[in-house]
C-alpha cells in the first residue's frame, strides 16, 4: 500500500471510530442512548472524546501560550532531575516549568472563580432590585436567612431608640444587605467580609499568610496580570494569589451567591424527586433547563405552573408539562421546588437524542456547543437566554433575559416548548431508568436532623464524629469528564466512603451521579454502609450522601465544616476536623478553584482523572506535600477509584488520632462477640 493510501485509511479509520457504550458510562440508559445516537448518525462527545486524543504537554501543565513567542512546550525529560529542573527546561522567555505549571494553574483558579463570582454578581443584582421593589417577579422569601446574614456583612439588624435595642425594619435591611454585597465585588479598601466567617484560627493563619481577599473582582485581575509574560516567576508567590483569589471564590463569590439565592428562593430543606433520562415523559412537553442561575428558571417553574399554561399544553395534545434539569440549574430547581433530575454534564446531548425533548433552555457554565448540533437534528428547540452566553449555530433561539420582565421571558419560553410538542418528527425513545431521591440539604438542614435536642448546634453530628459511628466527612463534588468512564469513579468512591461509615456531602454533578445510582435515599443506608453511619442514618432517617446543591453550594460545605468547628470536641480550625475533598471526575476550571479553596481551608483535596501539574514535579510536590505545612490541607492525585477513597479515608483516620479519637471508633465498632469476650 503505497503511503499515501495507508495515511487515507488511517483518516478513514479515525472519522469511523465511535465510541463503546459501555466502556463510556456506567449508566444503562446514558449506553442505550449513546447506542441510539450512533444508529441516528448523531455525533455525541463520548465519540469525540475517542477520536481526539488530549495533548500530553499541555494536559500535564507545561505549554505556556502567553506570548507570541510560544506556544513553548516544556516537556518532562526522562531522565529529569528535579535538581537541575530550572536549568534544563526553560520557555524563550526563561520560564521554568515550575512557572508555567503554576501560571496555568492559577489562570485556570482565575477561570473558575470568575465563573462563580459572576454568577453570584447577577444574583446581588437581582436581589437588589427585588429588595428595591423594581420588579414584581422577584421577591424576599426567606427573611431569618436574611436576618443570619446581615450582620456577616456589617448590616445592623437591630438599632438603638430611647436606650433599647429595637428591630429594624426588614425591607431597610434587604436593601442594605444588597448593596454592601455586591460591594464586594469591588470595593477599594478593606477585606472580603466573609472570610471571617471562617473558623478564627483560619482567619487568622490567612492574615499572617497575607492572603486573605481584598475584593472579589481584584484577585481575578491580578492573577491575569502576575501571569502575564514577565511579571511574576515565582511559582509559591503565584500560588499565593491563586490562593487568594479562590478563597475570594469559596468565601466570596460563591458562599454570597448561595446565601442570595437562598434569601430570594427559599433555604432548601429536604423533599423527594427524582434522577435519571427516565424523567422524560413521552406525553408532556418536556422542558428542559440546563446551565447554572437559577434566576430564570425559578421564574420558569412558576409560569409552567399556571393553569392557564398547562390548559394551554393539553391544547396542543400533551398531558402536561415536565420540567427537568441538567447540571447546576437543575441542582438549584431541586433544592427548592423537587425539579427533577434529567442528567449530568455528559448527558446533556443525550436528553435530546431522546426525541423527546420539546426545548432545552439554558443559561450559563457547562453548556456544549454540540447540543445546537444536536437539537438540529430533531425537533428540539434550543434557546440561550444570557448576554453573555450565546452560540452562532442559526438554529439557536435566543431570548435574552431580564430581570425587569421575567415572568414574560419565561412565558415566551415556555410557550415555545409547547407549541413544540406538536413538531416531533423522530421516533421518541426515553430509556425508563431513574432512581428516587431525598435531597435538599444544606447547613440549616443538617443542623436539625443533626443537631442536638436541645442545642440549636452540630452537636449530635460531632458527638457521633466523636464517638466514632462516622468516621469522618468526605465532601464529593464535581463534573463529568469524556476522558473517563462516565460516573464510574463518582459511584464508585461515594460507596467506599460510606462503606467505611464517612457520611458524604455532596453537590454538582457528582449529587447527581449519586441520585442515579440510588445513593441518596434513606434506605440506601441499609445497603451500602458500614454499620456505624447505618445506625445514625436509620436513627435520623436520612441518607448517607447528602446532597447540598450545586457547585456555588460548596460553600454551604465549608460553613457545614466551620460550624463542625464551632460546636466543639473536633479542634479549632477546619484542618483540625476528621474532613477529606473529593473531586473524582473534574473537568473545569471551577473545579481547580473548588480544589484550591477547599485546601486553603485547611482540608485535604484528592482529584481524578489527571491534574495539569505532574509536568512539573517540583511545582506539584509545593503542592501535595508543603501545602500541608502552609495550610493545613494539600493537593492530591488518584485515577484508581478505590485507592482514592482510601487515601481519604487514611487522612480521616490520621485527624482522628490526632485529636485522640483513634480508639472511640474500635470501641464502637466491636461486634457482640468481641464486646462478650472483652467482659469475660
Ligand atoms: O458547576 S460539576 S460539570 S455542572 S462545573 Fe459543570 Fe462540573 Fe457539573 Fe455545575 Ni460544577
Amino acid at each position: 500500500m503505497s503511503e499515501e493510501k495507508k495515511i487515507v485509511k488511517k483518516v478513514v479509520e479515525k472519522a469511523e471510530k465511535a465510541a463503546d457504550p459501555v466502556a463510556a458510562t456506567i449508566d444503562p440508559a446514558s449506553q442505550q442512548m449513546i447506542r441510539r445516537a450512533q444508529e441516528l448518525n448523531v455525533e455525541t462527545c463520548f465519540d469525540r472524546a475517542v477520536k481526539m486524543k488530549p495533548c500530553n504537554i499541555g494536559s500535564t501543565g507545561i505549554c505556556c501560550k502567553n506570548c507570541s513567542m510560544g506556544p513553548c512546550r516544556l516537556t518532562l525529560p526522562k531522565d529529569y532531575d528535579e535538581a537541575t529542573d530550572h536549568t534544563t527546561r526553560k520557555g524563550i522567555c526563561g520560564a521554568s516549568a515550575n512557572t508555567v505549571a503554576a501560571r496555568n494553574f492559577i489562570r485556570m483558579i482565575a477561570g473558575g472563580a470568575a465563573a462563580h463570582s459572576d454568577h453570584g454578581r447577577g444574583v446581588a443584582e437581582v436581589f437588589l432590585s427585588a429588595a428595591r421593589k423594581e420588579t414584581d417577579a422577584y421577591r424576599i422569601k426567606d427573611t431569618r436567612k436574611l436576618l443570619e446574614i446581615a450582620p456577616a456583612l456589617d448590616v445592623p439588624i437591630q438599632v438603638e431608640v430611647d436606650g433599647k435595642m429595637v428591630d429594624r425594619d426588614i425591607d431597610e435591611i434587604a436593601v442594605e444587605v444588597g448593596e454592601k454585597a455586591i460591594e464586594e465585588w469591588g470595593k477599594p479598601h478593606g477585606e472580603v467580609l466573609y472570610a471571617k466567617r471562617a473558623p478564627k484560627a483560619r482567619y487568622e493563619l490567612w492574615k499572617k499568610m497575607g492572603v486573605v481577599p481584598r475584593n472579589i473582582d481584584r484577585e481575578i485581575v491580578e492573577i491575569m496580570h502576575r501571569t502575564h509574560i514577565g511579571v511574576d516567576q515565582d511559582y509559591k508567590n503565584l500560588m499565593k494569589q491563586g490562593t487568594r483569589a479562590a478563597i475570594a471564590d469559596g468565601w466570596g463569590g460563591s458562599m454570597l451567591a448561595t446565601d442570595l439565592q437562598d434569601v430570594l428562593f427559599g433555604t432548601p430543606y429536604p423533599l423527594s424527586s427524582e434522577a435519571n433520562l427516565g424523567v422524560l415523559r413521552e406525553d408532556h412537553v418536556n422542558l428542559v433547563i440546563h446551565g447554572h442561575e437559577p434566576i430564570l428558571s425559578e421564574m420558569i417553574v412558576v409560569v409552567a405552573q399556571r393553569p392557564e399554561i398547562v390548559e394551554y399544553a393539553k391544547s396542543k395534545g400533551a398531558k402536561g408539562i415536565q420540567l427537568s434539569g441538567i447540571c447546576c440549574t437543575a441542582n438549584e430547581l431541586l433544592q427548592r421546588h423537587g425539579v427533577p433530575l434529567c442528567g449530568t454534564f455528559l448527558q446533556q446531548e443525550l436528553a435530546i437524542i431522546t426525541g423527546a425533548v420539546d426545548a432545552m433552555v439554558v443559561d450559563i457554565q457547562c453548556i456544549m456547543q454540540n447540543v445546537a448540533n444536536v437539537a438540529n437534528c430533531f425537533h428540539t428547540k434550543l434557546i440561550t437566554t444570557h448576554p453573555i452566553a450565546r452560540m452562532e449555530q442559526e438554529n439557536v433561539v435566543h431570548i435574552e433575559f431580564d430581570e425587569h420582565h421575567a415572568l414574560e421571558d419565561a412565558e415566551k419560553i415556555v410557550r415555545l416548548a409547547i407549541d413544540n410538542y406538536p413538531n416531533r418528527r423522530n421516533e421518541v425513545m426515553i430509556p425508563k431508568q431513574k432512581s428516587p431521591i431525598v435531597a435538599g440539604f444544606g447547613v440549616e438542614s443538617i443542623e436539625y436532623h443533626l443537631g442536638g435536642t436541645f442545642r440549636g448546634s452540630y452537636y449530635t453530628l460531632n458527638d457521633n464524629i466523636i464517638n466514632g459511628r462516622i468516621r469522618g466527612i468526605g465532601g464529593v463534588v464535581g463534573c463529568n469528564n469524556a476522558r473517563t468512564r462516565h460516573n464510574e469513579g463518582h459511584v464508585e468512591i461515594v460507596k467506599e466512603l460510606i462503606k467505611n461509615d464517612v457520611i458524604v456531602l455532596t453537590t454538582g454533578c457528582n449529587a447527581i451521579a449519586c441520585a442515579m445510582a440510588g445513593l441518596l435515599t434513606p434506605e440506601s443506608a441499609k445497603v451500602y454502609c458500614g454499620p456505624g453511619l447505618a445506625e445514625v442514618c436509620e436513627t435520623v432517617g436520612i441518607p448517607p450522601v447528602l446532597h447540598v446543591g450545586s457547585c456555588v453550594d460548596n460553600s454551604r460545605i465549608l460553613l457545614a465544616a466551620a460550624e463542625v468547628v464551632k460546636a466543639g470536641g473536633l479542634g479549632n480550625d477546619i484542618s483540625d476536623v476528621p474532613v477529606a475533598g473529593s473531586a473524582p471526575e473534574w473537568m473545569s476550571e471551577k473545579a481547580i478553584s473548588i480544589g484550591h479553596y477547599f485546601v486553603a481551608s485547611g482540608v485535604y483535596t484528592v482529584f481524578g482523572v489527571t491534574l495539569p501539574v505532574t509536568g512539573a514535579p517540583k511545582f506539584q510536590r509545593y503542592l501535595f506535600e508543603e501545602f500541608e505545612k502552609l495550610y493545613g490541607g494539600m493537593w492530591d492525585l488518584e485515577v484508581d477509584p478505590i485507592a482514592h477513597a482510601h487515601k481519604m479515608i487514611a487522612h480521616i483516620d490520621k485527624k482522628r488520632k490526632a485529636l485522640g479519637i483513634d480508639k472511640a471508633r474500635e470501641r464502637v465498632l466491636m461486634d457482640m462477640a468481641d464486646r462478650q469476650r472483652l467482659e469475660a
